[in-house]
């Protein structure tokens, strides 16, 4: 495969399709500024099938599933970390490392999950500092023995839930050190599983004990600049088909009382349900949004994130809002049956592509043009859009910020994985 494309081709097709859409009014070279200026969150677990550093073999609970057994998981903070930079040398823009609380590293000491302390991070910290990557953070309410009923948070034992309440209050201890130290806030997501295969009797109970719990976890303050909260619902799991106790309904109301932000995983909602149209919406009763890019395929089976029409819906929302400081972008998914490095650099060079290319559009003509009732002017600029040279511009963007260009960053993971993935069995 022949994958090197010359500089000179590049910006050759670059000056061809700036001229196409300054036609349409649209400085390509702005959008390319703001669309690698976005910080997208970069999700650890892909590296590793969400296994984390506590002595798991597999990741179990939770409904979360990951299938396949490519040979290269990471198997520790070293391993993660390196694989991680090897991707971020082939994403453009602006990045962040999405952490666990089950990536603690102890020594090998065994600290429970509500115990741990920022200290269990020093090297996350430190890491992040020199690499200029800021962190997230998630509490990890999941893949637990204290989890095996299916009921954390919302558990009707005061024991069960005294502990995971403990465990969340770590979890925005650690994240807003983690504020603290890269001098921006650090999003801390908080997700639980909670909820029933069956039919269950009684939905409001654990719904009234999760609201009970929150607000136990969230009323401990930390300063704006070190930390972002947010909640995250979900439709259904695995092993809990018929009820979720955090449903989508149960943190829109959470999130508008609290005014902390939501996070909306895009499969998270029925089939046929996608989360574009959602976004306009909250915005208006929420602080901001969190939004997971995942890719469900016949259920929320956390594909690698395509270049799909869900995903550019979902963008130009994002950026028609207006509301890019609002929204933070992460990506979420785990499929172990493919090179991990591959599949970080596919979903996240996708996002980055389909933010330009929201970016790129000639909004304020198509809403001027909606304004005055010429419907038809709407649709024929949003088909012609489809149509420009937006893949010159893609090219270009990656140029400019030294990522390889189209299918060239194939060369070097493949590369990787003969010299290091493969000797890790
Ligand atoms: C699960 C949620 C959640 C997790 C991560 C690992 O359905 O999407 O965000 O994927 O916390
Ligand atoms: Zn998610």
């Amino acid at each position: 495969m022949k994958t090197g494309i010359g500089e000179e081709k590049i910006n050759e097709a670059y000056e061809i399709a700036k001229e196409a859409y300054s036609r349409f009014g649209v400085s390509t070279d702005k959008a390319i500024g703001k669309a690698l200026a976005i910080p997208v969150s970069i999700h650890c677990w892909q590296g590793d099938d969400v296994v984390g550093f506590e002595g798991a073999e597999i990741l179990s609970g939770g409904g979360l599933l990951t299938t396949g057994n490519y040979p290269g998981r990471a198997r520790n903070g070293d391993e993660l970390r390196g694989d991680a930079e090897l991707a971020f040398s082939l994403i453009p823009g602006k990045k962040r490392f999405n952490l666990h609380a089950i990536y603690a590293e102890t020594d090998g000491e065994k600290i429970s999950r509500d115990a741990i302390e920022p200290d269990h991070f020093s090297k996350w910290m430190s890491w992040s500092k020199k690499k200029k990557i800021p962190l997230d953070f998630n509490p990890t309410v999941f893949a637990h023995p204290m989890a095996d009923s299916g009921y954390t948070l919302a558990s009707a034992d005061p024991n069960i839930r005294a502990f995971w309440i403990r465990h969340c209050k770590a979890a925005r201890k650690i994240a807003s050190a983690f504020g603290k130290n890269q001098g921006c806030p650090a999003v801390n997501d908080l997700w639980i599983a909670d909820g029933s295969k069956d039919y269950p009797a009684d939905r409001l109970g654990p719904r009234r004990r999760l609201n009970g719990a929150l607000d136990e976890i969230f009323d401990i303050k930390y300063p704006a600049e070190t930390i972002t909260d947010t909640v995250e619902c979900k439709l259904f799991g695995i092993g809990s088909e018929a009820y979720v106790v955090g449903s989508h309904e149960f943190y829109m109301g959470y999130a508008a009382k609290k005014q902390i932000k939501l996070c909306l995983d895009t499969g998270h909602f029925h089939p046929t349900e996608t989360i574009a149209d959602k976004i306009s919406a909250m915005l208006l009763f929420v602080p901001g949004l969190l939004v997971h890019f995942s890719r469900g395929l016949r259920w929320d089976s956390d594909h690698v994130t395509t270049f799909s029409d869900e995903m550019r819906d979902a963008c130009r929302e994002i950026v028609r809002s207006g509301a890019l400081d609002k929204i933070d972008i992460a990506l979420d998914y785990f499929d172990a049956s493919i090179n991990r490095i591959a599949a970080w650099t596919i979903g996240a060079r996708n996002l980055r592509k389909a933010l330009l290319e929201a970016l790129l559009e000639p909004t304020r003509l198509i809403v001027d043009a909606e304004k005055y009732g010429r419907n038809h002017e709407r649709l024929a600029l949003m088909e012609e859009c489809k149509t420009l040279p937006f893949s010159a511009v893609w090219d270009y963007l990656c140029l400019k910020s030294k990522a390889p260009v189209s299918a060239e960053w194939l060369t070097l993971v493949n590369a990787y994985e003969e010299k290091v993935l493969r000797k890790r069995q």
